[in-house]
């Protein structure tokens, strides 16, 4: 079924249409390494065994994050795929001590009519295992919290120009971000208040660009302990066709 639609969408391009030429002009070759087989999947379990050992963490130290490392991360987060190559992300780190207290009373403001207004039972229920309650005082002591936009369209000049498929640009680069963050041996955590426009008032932030994720990042307190939740198995989440 398929490949009759792939088929036919072909085929009808193919009547109506020339064909796009094979390398417009502005493109570059390609930089890519093959590896072996073997090399590929040593990699590649390698890389899985990194990935799978990153925890979301709820307490930090307050040990400074060295000089450099978050920009680097911020960068290979912004060489994320995205619609258009629009890039419409920003990245906001807030360092200043005195902004994240106040990054956390708004956060907690938020948190606690979530906590006693919006949540349902079951979400309630669901939340148990993580132990979260409105408290969030891991925005105020981790040394660093990303805050990131995503820029519903773009702005040149005066003008306001599309932007594309922005939730799943910016979502693929939280997870380049989380990725890069880990790797470097920091923690992290993903933080989704809700809603978010305190965010946009606090950090001043331009008429296009919506909250989209609290990502506090540094060193897990001594003793930090995280909780005993499982992962799906391959089989629970990979089918071959
Ligand atoms: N934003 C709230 C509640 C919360 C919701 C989900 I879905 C989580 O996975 C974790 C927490 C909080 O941060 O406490």
């Amino acid at each position: 079924m398929h490949h009759l639609i792939r088929f036919n969408l072909y085929a009808s391009r193919m009547m109506s249409e020339p064909a796009p030429p094979a390398s417009p002009s502005g493109f570059v070759s390609l930089q890519h390494v093959r590896f072996t087989p073997a090399e590929s999947l040593e990699r590649a379990r390698a890389f899985r065994a990194e990935l799978a050992s990153r925890r979301s963490v709820r307490r930090f130290s307050r040990d400074p994050i060295p000089d450099g490392v978050l920009d680097e991360c911020i960068a290979a987060a912004a060489s994320a795929p995205s619609g258009a190559n629009k890039q419409p992300w920003t990245f906001v780190v807030v360092r200043d001590p005195a902004t994240r207290q106040l990054l956390r009373y708004a956060v907690e403001e938020e948190e606690r009519r979530f906590y006693s207004e919006r949540i349902t039972d079951l979400w309630r229920e669901d939340l148990r295992p993580l132990g979260t309650t409105w408290e969030k005082p891991y925005v105020e002591e981790a040394p660093a919290v990303i805050v990131m936009f995503r820029q519903v369209h773009g702005v040149e000049g005066d003008r306001r120009v599309p932007h594309y498929y922005t939730q799943e640009s910016v979502g693929i680069a939280v997870g380049f971000l989380l990725a890069a963050l880990h790797h470097a041996g920091l923690v992290a955590l993903t933080h989704t208040p809700a809603p978010m426009e305190f965010l946009e008032r606090l950090l001043q932030r331009p008429h296009n660009e919506r909250g989209f994720m609290l990502i506090p990042v540094g060193y897990p307190a001594e003793g930090c302990r995280v909780p005993d939740i499982p992962r799906k198995s391959l089989d629970e989440v990979r089918i071959v066709r």
